[in-house]
């Protein structure tokens, strides 16, 4: 009689335990759901007297729950944060932010300025995804080391929705794996880098990580895309990233938007590029 009961108070369950996590933070979820289906697992195994599902399932679990805080952690968010953190999300960009002025360029004038360096520094994020620019961005490098160019990719751990998002978008591309570099090494070269490409990343590039202790991200590492010669930002309007907030990145003297779908924009680059100038 009282099967059916559990069952439906078991769905209710579930339904109230997910619906306060922010949709983006659908993978820290995943993982969390596999973390509680392993718990299930070693429950059942207790039931069945089955040792295997007992250790499978701990296995599963301990395994789900370590991923998802180390996602949590490299995200400077706390788990409670994840997992209720979506009841009364307000993301606007401050009305102080809109006043400050961002200087704008075209895809030709990244050109020129990419045509002119001898380090880059490609850093991708969520826009890239959503583009799909990854193989445009794979033209843009070959153009670029064509002409001795140094070209690395800066790997941010939450850049994208999920672990490994970028890896996995260049790895498709081809791009060499030995060039992607994780946000602390490629951290230590950022003042030598002539130009850095943000290619639709918003957050992990925030300068107000390190500076502001009122922002959400205080205290998530960035890199350091700031601290480079000239840094062009390729998204499609001035909106704020996941976390919802300003980036003073766009508005610094050394930054340059250029406004743009990132594959439509690349593509306009490579164009330029294969134009060729000839300088390098
Ligand atoms: P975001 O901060 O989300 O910024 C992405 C930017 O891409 C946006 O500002 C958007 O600006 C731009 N964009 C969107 N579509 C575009 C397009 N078609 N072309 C060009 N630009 C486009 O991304 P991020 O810097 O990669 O940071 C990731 C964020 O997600 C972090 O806050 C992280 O904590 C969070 N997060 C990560 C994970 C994992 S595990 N990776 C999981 C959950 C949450 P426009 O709209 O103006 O174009």
């Amino acid at each position: 009689m009282l099967f059916p009961v559990v069952i439906v108070l078991s769905l209710v369950f579930g339904v109230l335990l997910i619906i306060p996590i922010g949709g983006a933070d659908m993978p820290t979820v995943i993982s969390l759901l596999n973390s509680y289906a392993g718990l299930a697992a070693v429950a059942m195994g207790f039931v069945l007297e089955n040792k295997l599902l007992i250790v499978a399932g701990a296995l599963d679990g301990s395994s789900g729950l370590i991923l998802s805080i180390i996602m949590c952690r490299a995200m400077n968010r706390s788990f409670t944060n994840v997992l209720f953190g979506a009841f009364g999300q307000v993301q606007k960009a401050s009305a102080a932010a809109e006043q400050r002025t961002h200087r704008t360029a075209t895809a030709q004038d990244a050109a020129q300025m990419l045509e002119l360096a001898s380090r880059v520094v490609i850093v991708p994020g969520y826009g890239m995804a959503v583009a799909q620019a990854q193989h445009r961005v794979r033209e843009l490098y070959d153009q670029l080391t064509k002409r001795g160019i140094d070209v690395r990719f800066a790997i941010h751990p939450v850049a994208g929705r999920m672990p490994g998002h970028m890896n996995v978008l260049l790895a498709e591309a081809d791009i060499p794996y030995d060039h992607l570099i994780e946000a602390e090494d490629v951290n230590a070269d950022m003042p030598q880098t002539d130009v850095v490409l943000v290619v639709g990343a918003n957050d992990i590039v925030n300068p107000g990580a390190r500076t502001d202790e009122s922002s959400p991200i205080y205290g998530m590492p960035i890199i350091d895309a700031d601290k480079a010669h000239t840094v062009f930002a390729i998204k499609r309007s001035m909106s704020p990233g996941f976390a919802g907030i300003d980036n003073e990145l766009y508005t610094a003297d050394n930054t340059m938007m250029v406004f743009g779908d990132a594959k439509a924009v690349i593509g306009d680059i490579v164009k330029a590029l294969s134009g060729g100038s000839g300088i390098h």
